[in-house]
């Protein structure tokens, strides 16, 4: 190790003195790996140390680089120990296929993902995320060097574990011991490193990418009219029509339709429900252009479930845009409450999956959101979105995250368990795509400026998070 290390500074790969990073810091000393490809016998040390990393931790089926500096090294890896590679575009081409990954595969193959240097691992996130969308599992990811940044957290947070050959710290170590910095330099080094560890969860990727692009990566036509309903009225909020009789949902609807893109009903608190009532709400979504979410929290073995959703007096599926679902009984209850591939509800409504809930002492911890949003992805033709009061749980573009609790009044909570925080707060630190607002809206005396109110601040706090990273 100590020799390698030697060799990357002889080759001025690792280099000492003051850089301005891409993030404007100034940096007393910089890593520039690219020079690797003139050196083969360098590169064929790094690439059998990276391989002894992946061959030590996880079945690999397929590797990728992050490109463009790994891309060598991943291919070196792939030909001495035959396994087969994926290529990762950076732009999708313009013409033909359009595909970001190319190369063969099979849904359900692990990728190791392969990278030169990771500071707070956005890039390995953003090719894990490419190989997630075509169904291949992304496990691990292996690195010739670890900054220590924030890196590692941050993508053990999204399921990928991190092994690095060195560390910042090991190389310096390394090169003091061999006379080729001093232990001045050295400590400066180590000073900046230690004090420039990454926020990590702003670093989720789905937070910052803009909506046109998210909404190309959609698996579902409801979460694709989601976000061209959202573009449209320049609107992420859903009202929670959180009354007991549909009559008043239908006024209430008629009002602020114009300003919202869901609104949220529990049909089990009305009391005059009938079909015929339910198909004038559904109406007036359609010529208000918004969606109706039934807040059903299904949570029960699939049997029961496919029942409670398509039959009883209330027949859901023939109206719901979107429903809610606790993950709590596992995939199968998603996939089956549907019905089998031909089913028209598994187009015409979407699951939205409930990873976190808004209340005090909720037993949906991080462990339980982050093993629901791993299972969420196998149901994928039907999820179109989560639940969540925090930002990591998915970092899938495609998927809408919605944030309940949310009132712009200075109540922390209602007496019953309920917590709240503003639009801004639920956008710019919860990670909140679609704000949902009940009491706080349908309880004011004038409901429309009130919508307007929510919808400007709720907008504003999204543009911001996607155009101020
Ligand atoms: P409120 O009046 O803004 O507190 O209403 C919030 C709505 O969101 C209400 O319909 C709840 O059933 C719903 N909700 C929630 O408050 N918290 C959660 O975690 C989930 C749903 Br899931």
């Amino acid at each position: 190790m100590d020799e390698l290390a030697v060799k990357l500074f002889d080759i001025q790969a690792v280099k000492f003195g003051s850089f301005t990073l891409k993030s404007g810091q100034v940096s007393p000393i910089y890593f520039d790996f690219r020079l690797i490809v003139s050196y083969p016998a360098i590169l064929e040390k790094v690439a059998g140390l990276l391989w002894k990393k992946c061959s030590n931790n996880a079945t690999v089926d397929l590797i990728c680089g992050v490109p463009y500096t790994a891309l060598p090294i991943a291919t070196l890896i792939s030909v001495t120990n035959r396994v087969p590679m994926l290529l990762r575009r950076k732009e999708a081409k313009e013409y033909g296929t359009k595909k970001l990954i190319e190369g063969d595969f099979r849904p359900g193959m692990n990728c190791i993902i392969v990278e030169d240097v990771v500071t707070t691992g956005t890039s390995v996130l953003e090719t894990a995320i490419e190989l997630r969308k075509l169904g291949i599992q992304v496990t691990h990811a292996i690195v010739l060097l670890d900054r220590r940044q924030g890196g590692k957290e941050n993508l053990s947070k999204h399921g990928i574990e991190l092994s690095s050959v060195f560390h910042v710290e090991e190389i310096m170590a390394s090169l003091e011991k061999q006379s080729k910095v001093d232990h001045k330099v050295a400590e400066e080094v180590m000073n900046f490193i230690r004090g420039n560890r990454q926020p990590i969860l702003n670093r989720n990727p789905r937070l910052h990418v803009s909506l046109e692009e998210r909404r190309s990566s959609c698996k579902h036509p409801i979460a694709s009219r989601l976000f061209d309903l959202m573009l449209a009225k320049k609107s992420n909020l859903c009202v929670a029509a959180d009354l007991t009789s549909l009559d008043d949902v239908i006024t209430l609807a008629e009002s602020i339709g114009p300003k919202i893109v869901v609104l949220k009903i529990h049909v089990d608190i009305l009391e005059d429900f009938s079909l015929t009532k339910i198909m004038q709400l559904k109406e007036v979504a359609r010529a208000h252009e918004f969606l109706l979410m039934e807040d059903r929290k299904f949570a029960d073995i699939a049997n029961t479930v496919q029942q409670q959703f398509h039959g009883g007096v209330y027949r859901i599926s023939e109206w719901a845009d979107l429903i809610t679902a606790h993950p709590l009984p596992g995939p199968e209850m998603i996939t089956h409450m549907f019905g089998d591939s031909s089913s028209d509800s598994r187009r015409t409504c979407g699951c939205v999956l409930v990873l976190e809930m808004s209340t005090k002492n909720a037993l949906t911890n991080e462990d339980y959101a982050k093993e629901a949003a791993k299972w969420g992805l196998i149901a994928s033709d039907v999820v179109t979105g989560f639940v969540g009061q925090s930002a990591p749980q998915s970092d899938f573009p495609g998927w809408v995250q919605f944030t309940p609790g949310v009132n712009s009044s200075s109540v922390s909570g209602d007496s019953k368990g309920q917590q709240y925080c503003s639009p801004a707060k639920a956008v710019l630190e919860r990670g909140a795509d679609i704000i949902i607002v009940g009491r706080g809206l349908i309880k004011s005396p004038d409901v429309v400026a009130t919508a307007e109110t929510y919808r400007s601040e709720g907008w504003a706090a999204l543009t911001q998070r996607i155009t101020n990273p």
